[in-house]
């Protein structure tokens, strides 16, 4: 798949505010600061489509992204920095779990980890929770270019381990240097292809 277009088609900011369901869907979730805003600018080719901070917890808001007149991205606030006042923190469950719930036309997740890091128990948590939805998951292995090559696959085998997620699912990404953008953008067109077929599979 090729990104030729990208609008900001929606922000939700309370759970049950009416979402957009008139294209399928694909979410992404992550901890605060892991790199979800970063991802969807690398993947879309700009620069500063959604905002990237250094400030964690910026996106506090679900944010849809119109990709190609076909598909919303899925910007999903960030969960589990422990900085962000306590009201903030916890706010984030029900609004994400109220869209993972209620969207009917979500065929797809990427779940962004930090490479560098063992999963934290949001992560675990999430994991979990989107495979009991049966959601279909990318594990997305972001920021791997802070580490050295020879650490990768041996940090990569731990945290897929722990989170029982299959290595076909998942990939090095970096918004840095654009590794893993192509794999990306492949499953992205495979999931889209799916959810044609098969309509209400994901509901
Ligand atoms: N080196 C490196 N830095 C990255 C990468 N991806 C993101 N960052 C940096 O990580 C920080 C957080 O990135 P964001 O994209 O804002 O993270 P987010 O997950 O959207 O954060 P929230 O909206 O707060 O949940 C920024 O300083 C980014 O520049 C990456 O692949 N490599
Ligand atoms: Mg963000």
């Amino acid at each position: 798949m090729r990104i030729r277009s990208v609008e900001l088609a929606a922000i939700v900011s309370r759970p049950q505010a009416g979402y957009p369901d008139d294209l399928p869907q694909i979410a992404i979730a992550g901890r605060s600061n892991v790199g979800k805003s970063s991802l969807l600018n690398t993947l879309a080719g700009r620069r500063q489509l959604a905002h990237v901070s250094s400030t964690p917890g910026r996106t506090r808001a679900i944010h849809f992204y119109r990709i190609n007149g076909r598909l919303y991205l899925v910007d999903l606030p960030g969960y589990g920095y422990a900085k962000v006042a306590g009201v903030v923190r916890r706010g984030w469950r029900p609004l994400i779990e109220g869209y993972l719930t209620a969207a009917r036309r979500l065929c797809g997740a990427i779940l962004l980890l930090d490479a560098r890091r063992r999963p934290s128990e949001d992560d675990r948590l999430m994991a979990a929770y989107l495979g009991h939805l049966g959601i279909p998951t990318l594990f997305v292995l972001t920021k791997i270019d802070k580490l050295r090559r020879f650490e990768r696959a041996r940090r990569t085998a731990e945290a897929l381990a722990e989170l029982e997620a299959p290595a076909s699912q998942a990939v090095w990404f970096s918004a840095k240097t654009g590794e893993g953008k192509v794999w990306l953008l492949k499953q992205l067109g495979d999931l889209l292809r799916t959810a044609q077929v098969h309509p209400g599979a994901s509901s």
